[in-house]
C-alpha cells in the first residue's frame, strides 16, 4: 500500500475516534472534543495500527478537506466539525453567503421536501458554500441531487449559522420553504 493510502485508511479511523467513538482508541474526549495527543496514539498502537507523532502531523497537514486541528503546542487534537457525540467545538456564529448548497440523493427528497433538512446522527446540518462541493457530499450515496437554500431568508429569520474551521456552514434545522428547486448534478 502506498503512504498516501495508508494515511487515508488512518484518516478514517482517526475520524471514526474523533467525532464519534473515542473508545474505539480506548481513549475519551474533553467537553470540547479534544483528544490528547499521547493518548491517541498510543490508543491507535494498541488497536494494531502503525502511527507515529510525524504520520499524525502530516495526515493533519495534508487532509483533503482540513478534518481536524492541533492546539498550539501540537498536544490535543480535535475534528473541526462532524460530530455525532455532543461536544462543544466552540464554533463561531457567522452571516451565511445568500445562498448554501446541501448535498443529498434522491431517494431522501420525499422525506426532506416533506420534513425539512434534519440532523439525522450528526449535531448540525452541513452545507456547503459552493455547487460543487455539495455535488460530492451528495455523490457518497449515489448520483448526487443538491439542494440550493436561501441562507439569506433563513438568517433574516433569526436562524444561526455556524462556520467549521474548515469552512462547512452549519445549522440546526432547515425548512423545507427555504429550499429553492432542487437541480440536477451539472456536467
Ligand atoms: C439526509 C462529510 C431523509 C441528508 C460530508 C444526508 C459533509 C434526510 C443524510 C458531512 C433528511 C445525513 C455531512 C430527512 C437530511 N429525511 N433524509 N428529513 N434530512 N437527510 O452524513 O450532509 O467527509 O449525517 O441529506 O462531506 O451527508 O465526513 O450528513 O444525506 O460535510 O468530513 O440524511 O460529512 O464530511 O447524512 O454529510 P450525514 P451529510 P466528512
Amino acid at each position: 500500500m502506498t503512504q498516501e493510502a495508508k494515511d487515508i485508511k488512518l484518516g478514517r479511523f482517526l475520524s471514526l475516534v474523533l467525532r464519534h467513538n473515542p473508545s474505539a482508541a480506548g481513549i475519551t474526549l474533553d467537553a470540547h472534543g479534544w483528544a490528547d495527543v499521547d493518548e491517541l496514539l498510543s490508543g491507535m498502537r494498541r488497536t494494531g495500527r502503525r502511527i507515529d507523532m510525524d504520520t499524525l502531523e502530516r495526515i493533519v497537514r495534508e487532509n483533503n478537506k482540513r478534518r481536524y486541528s492541533f492546539n498550539e503546542n501540537h498536544t490535543k487534537i480535535r475534528a473541526n466539525q462532524g460530530h455525532s457525540i455532543p461536544v462543544d467545538v466552540e464554533l463561531k456564529k457567522g452571516k451565511p453567503p445568500r445562498r448554501l448548497y446541501h448535498g443529498t440523493v434522491e431517494r431522501f427528497l420525499p422525506s426532506i421536501r416533506q420534513e425539512g433538512i434534519q440532523k439525522m446522527g450528526r449535531q448540525y446540518v452541513h452545507l456547503s458554500a459552493d455547487f460543487r462541493t455539495a455535488e460530492n457530499v451528495g455523490r457518497r450515496r449515489g448520483t448526487p441531487v443538491v439542494i440550493v437554500i436561501d441562507a439569506e431568508a433563513m438568517a433574516r429569520d433569526g436562524i444561526a449559522f455556524y462556520l467549521s474551521e474548515n469552512g462547512v456552514w452549519l445549522c440546526d434545522y432547515v425548512a423545507p420553504e427555504y429550499f429553492f428547486d432542487p437541480e440536477p448534478p451539472v456536467e
